[in-house]
């Protein structure tokens, strides 16, 4: 189906069709170790280009705004219904296009401009919409940023509640972009609650293995939890909001329509549905386990090369190498291996002494090579060929091209 999906674009349109081409064939060829990528099923692939593209749906199911929207009514409460059950959430708005939109509307909802939010430093595994200056959300609210202990890189759940205690924030937010370890909600959640906050929580990493029950659901704690479709939840590239709360669930619908977005993306919610339905099937529990426990081996094989994690592992499908010990940054390590065909993203690490075009880190992720069918013991193998590119890379580039190449060909993607 893809082949042909790309044929018919080739022959319509060659220079489109030949960027996409390459594409394909680029994610064929690559070891991928994006900790936010993934590859979708093909019917994921295929809803999200089906002639729902074509329709405008301003509003919610039974009450929109255009006329001819019984169809995708009917698309986009299956995507409701199946994320409330996946989930145990209470109501579920699926219209965000991205984690930013839907982390966007998560602050419309709970504060206003100018009120004090607690979030993680970007520099210790944050994501920019949790208050980086750059971001809006660093621009319009008053940011106070926790992190992880010097000493074990491990969130540092006192400083936290010291610092609630301190600057009284009106919204707490949990969740991270860069962050190996199990994140503690009940533990935000006692800590919102005694300084009178909002509790909002960003799986959007985890998002699958929340699903799966491989990490700790936020769902009982945060009054919002966001969260994308495409990482560990292995859908379209999107978002979506959770809460318990009804009253909350009112005003995120606004927020989102007509607050901060027009029409949804039909399609897209047609592809999160599929998603959610498969994430509801008994083999995606397994394929979360395979995630974590492909981390866990590709950890304790980079360890034994050498290589230094940040927080000493993985709990969940990331891990954070810091290189100093190898003289090398992050950027110098994600070039090296590009050019051996295995890709990744250098990331700061905590208290980085480089800046953010450099770092001194890698980020590591195991979601997309573990949907190819990648094992435990190929992960070994993974480590061997990382430790490789940043020992002697001149030496072994052939070698570990061709180690990357019969990887790949004995996990096809898109058979
Ligand atoms: N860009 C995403 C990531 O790589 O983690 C976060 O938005």
């Amino acid at each position: 189906m893809v082949r042909d999906l790309m044929s018919f674009i080739s022959e319509y349109d060659p220079e489109v069709g030949a960027a996409v081409e390459s594409e394909y064939a680029r994610q064929r060829r690559n070891i991928e170790l994006i900790a936010s990528e993934n590859f979708v099923s093909e019917a994921v692939l295929a809803a999200a280009g089906t002639v729902l593209t074509n329709k405008y749906a301003e509003g919610y199911p039974g009450h929109r705004y255009y006329g001819g929207c019984e169809n995708v009514d009917v698309v986009e409460s299956i995507a409701i219904e199946r994320a409330k059950k996946l989930f145990g959430a209470k109501f579920v708005n699926v219209q965000p296009h991205s984690g930013v939109s839907a982390n966007y509307v998560a602050y419309i909802t709970l504060v206003k401009p100018g009120d004090t939010v607690l979030g993680m430093n970007l520099d210790h595994g944050g994501h920019l919409s949790h208050g980086s200056a750059a971001n809006f959300s660093g621009k319009q609210y008053k940011i106070v940023s926790y992190g992880v202990t010097p000493d074990t890189n491990l969130i540092d759940y006192d400083e936290l509640r010291r610092l609630a205690l301190e600057h009284r924030p009106r919204m707490i937010i949990a969740g991270a972009s860069a962050y190996p370890r199990i994140i503690d909600f009940a533990a935000f959640s006692q800590i919102a609650k005694e300084v009178g906050a909002y509790l909002m929580a960003d799986i959007a990493h985890i998002c699958g293995l929340v699903a799966a029950g491989e990490h700790p659901s936020p769902v009982p704690y945060a009054d919002i939890v966001s969260s994308t479709t495409h990482k560990t939840m292995r859908g379209p590239r999107g978002g979506f909001l959770m809460t318990n709360d009804e009253d909350i669930a009112k005003r995120i619908n606004s927020a989102v329509f007509p607050g901060a977005q027009g029409g949804p993306l039909m399609h897209i919610i047609a592809a999160k549905a599929i998603a959610f339905g498969e994430a509801l099937r008994p083999e995606f529990a397994d394929y979360q386990r395979r995630i974590r426990r492909n981390a866990t081996a590709l950890a304790t094989s980079l360890r034994a090369r050498g290589f230094d994690l940040v927080s000493g592992g993985t709990d969940n499908h990331l891990m954070l190498l810091d290189l100093r010990r190898f003289g090398l940054t992050g950027r110098d390590m994600e070039r090296m291996l590009d050019s051996v065909y295995i890709t990744a993203n250098k990331n700061k690490i905590p208290n980085d002494p480089e800046n953010a075009s450099l770092t001194s880190g890698l980020r590591l992720g195991t979601p997309s090579v573990t949907t190819r069918g990648f094992s435990e013991g190929d992960m070994d193998k993974i480590a061997e060929l990382i430790y490789l590119a940043a020992t002697d890379l001149d030496g072994r580039a052939d070698y570990i091209r061709s180690e990357v190449d019969r990887l790949c060909a004995g996990h096809p993607i898109y058979r």
